[in-house]
């Protein structure tokens, strides 16, 4: 019986790039209920009752809610085990996860919408709020790119793309987006390398619906 999933997402949420990353990763196909940010529809009342926390993205597979991005992604891994979105050893695991987290709890919450329009609120212009957000960025992709020095590309842990990957490419985009540095390391050199794979390339922001190119 083949799954129905739907994801609900904003084409320029980097959260929810990662899904699509990894649903296109596992083959998998999926409808898409969009969900403007800019008009506020994650806290419009019909959302909220999907996911309270009135954030994108959340997947639903056959009714089941999921949300958080990391959570679906590592839920689609346990599901549909091939490829492998971890290595092998518990050791690689582990520094997998960590250059993740790096993106997924201390880069991508400081430069999330609510908390830039409270930077904002507090009395920073335009260019005071991208500094903020590009602070957040440069600081956790210099050190994503430490952790991954003494491996071997084209990927973040070498030969096969992993959870870091998935979570680092979406990230770039909003390096772009607030202009700040990623020339640390292999960060770009890997960006290219999982951009000449479809299910990276074709899932791409510009790429979905409702995108304002
Ligand atoms: N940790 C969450 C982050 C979700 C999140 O903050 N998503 C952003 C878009 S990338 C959002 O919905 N922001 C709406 C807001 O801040 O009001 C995840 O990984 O799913």
């Amino acid at each position: 019986m083949s799954e129905e999933i739907v994801l609900h997402a904003y084409w320029r949420s980097s959260a929810s790039w990662r899904v699509r990353i990894a649903l296109a990763l596992k083959g998998l196909a999926w409808d898409t209920a969009p969900r403007d940010l800019l008009n506020d529809q994650q806290r419009a009342a019909d959302y909220l009752a999907v996911n309270p926390q009135g954030v994108v993205p959340s997947l639903v597979v056959n009714g089941q809610v999921l949300t958080q991005s990391m959570a679906i992604c590592e839920y689609l891994d346990e599901v549909y085990p091939e490829p492998p979105f971890l290595p092998q050893s518990p050791l690689e695991r582990a520094r997998v996860r960590a250059f993740a987290q790096i993106i997924a709890c201390d880069i991508h919450p400081l430069q999330n919408i609510r908390v830039l329009k409270m930077v904002k609120a507090l009395g920073q212009d335009q260019a005071g709020v991208e500094r903020w957000a590009a602070d957040a960025i440069e600081r956790g992709l210099a050190a994503g790119a430490e952790l991954i020095a003494g491996h071997e590309g084209p990927f973040c842990f070498g030969a096969q793309v992993t959870l870091a990957d998935v979570l680092l490419v979406p990230q770039l985009y909003n390096a772009r987006r607030y202009g700040a540095r990623f020339d640390f390391g292999r960060i770009a050199a890997v960006e290219a390398a999982c951009m000449a794979l479809p299910a990276f390339a074709e899932t791409a922001p510009d790429r979905q619906p409702g995108a304002i190119i």
